[in-house]
């Protein structure tokens, strides 16, 4: 009762009144909106990523350099001094490992193919090129086999049929037209188009489609459609990004982080990504190496240990035989 006649007073002087006042400016106050973030370029993407150490590492150990010691990279340097650190103290406990120069035999040409009943006979292993129109397949082919057998041009479309080349008697390598070529008409283009699928779909001894991209553009919609194809028609491929001179490091390694995530959902496509440039041949070695695994020609780490620890222990066995006979 004593609570009900002091709201009463207190209405009668105003302070009720007086706690309305307080209550309005809340009332007034804008709606919490969600605030909505503006939409982020490609660019500003493409610049926000940051590309992780080991990234770096593999460029540097393929001949594309190292970063400027500049006070935007001290992370990454700081990082990396680490694990150079680790590293020595590894290889002063079991020796540097080796890298030996991989080199393929005389390449030569033997077949050229404008319809599907051109293609030669199925022998050895192949392993193709493809990607779109100049962006270097021809220049990459004459850099692994260390030739100037395949034509090239700083125009595009100057390959205009499947060239089937002679790695020696080792295996092939197969040099594609250009796809998304804008030049030619819609009928030719389809006629390429069909001979491409025929030959990637048809042939038992292909081992692998290389779909080289130029690293300054990165994957384009022509290139979509055509990893499209490769993984519905369940043929395994992997990226080759070449003219990688061309990219100042930092950018090449954000390249590479787009490119490994175009490929997550492919089903079809080796996530490992080869860097490579024609013209300086950084990268170029290592292609050699995992090509010659691929088509059987070079046998895991452990075969060659296996052979070096049978030589050492004969090597052991004579020594003490020497120093015995002494
Ligand atoms: N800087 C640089 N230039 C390259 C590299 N690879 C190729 N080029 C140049 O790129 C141009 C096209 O090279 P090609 O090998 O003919 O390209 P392609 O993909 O075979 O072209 P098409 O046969 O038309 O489909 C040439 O001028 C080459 O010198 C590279 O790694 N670095
Ligand atoms: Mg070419």
């Amino acid at each position: 009762m004593q609570h009900k006649s002091a709201i009463t007073f207190l209405q009668r002087i105003g302070t009720i009144e007086s706690k309305r006042i307080i209550s309005r400016p809340f009332a007034t106050l804008p709606k919490k909106t969600t605030a909505e973030k503006p939409e982020l370029s490609n660019r500003q993407k493409f610049n926000q990523i940051s590309p992780p150490i080991k990234l770096y590492e593999k460029l540097d150990k393929l001949g594309f350099g190292t970063l400027l010691k500049t006070k935007k990279f001290i992370g990454v340097h700081k990082q990396r001094a680490k694990r150079d650190q680790q590293r020595l103290q590894h290889t002063e406990r079991v020796g540097p490992p080796p890298e030996p120069k991989y080199a393929f035999p005389l390449l030569s040409f033997f077949a050229g193919a404008k319809v599907p009943t051109s293609f030669p006979p199925e022998s050895l292993d192949e392993v193709a090129f493809v990607g779109r129109s100049n962006v270097g397949k021809s220049s990459l082919i004459n850099s692994l086999a260390e030739s100037s057998v395949v034509r090239t041009s700083d125009k595009p479309g100057l390959t205009q049929q499947i060239n089937f080349f002679n790695v020696g008697k080792l295996f092939h390598m197969i040099d594609m037209p250009g796809y998304g070529f804008a030049f030619v008409d819609e009928a030719e283009r389809e006629t390429w188009r069909e001979l491409m699928e025929e030959y990637i779909t048809r042939r038992e001894t292909l081992k692998r489609v290389y779909v080289v991209l130029d690293a300054r553009h990165g994957v384009k919609v022509a290139d979509t459609e055509f990893f499209r194809m490769l993984n519905s028609k369940k043929t395994k491929f992997q990226i080759v990004l070449t003219k990688c001179d061309l990219l100042k490091l930092p950018e090449l390694a954000k390249r590479i982080v787009t490119i490994e995530d175009h490929l997550k959902p492919l089903r079809n496509a080796v996530k490992d990504v080869v860097v490579v440039s024609s013209k300086t041949d950084a990268g170029i070695n290592q292609f050699r190496k995992e090509m010659l695994f691929l088509t059987g020609h070079l046998k895991p780490k452990e075969f060659y240990d296996a052979i070096q620890a049978a030589q050492d222990e004969k090597e052991a066995k004579r020594n003490k035989a020497i120093s015995y006979q002494r």
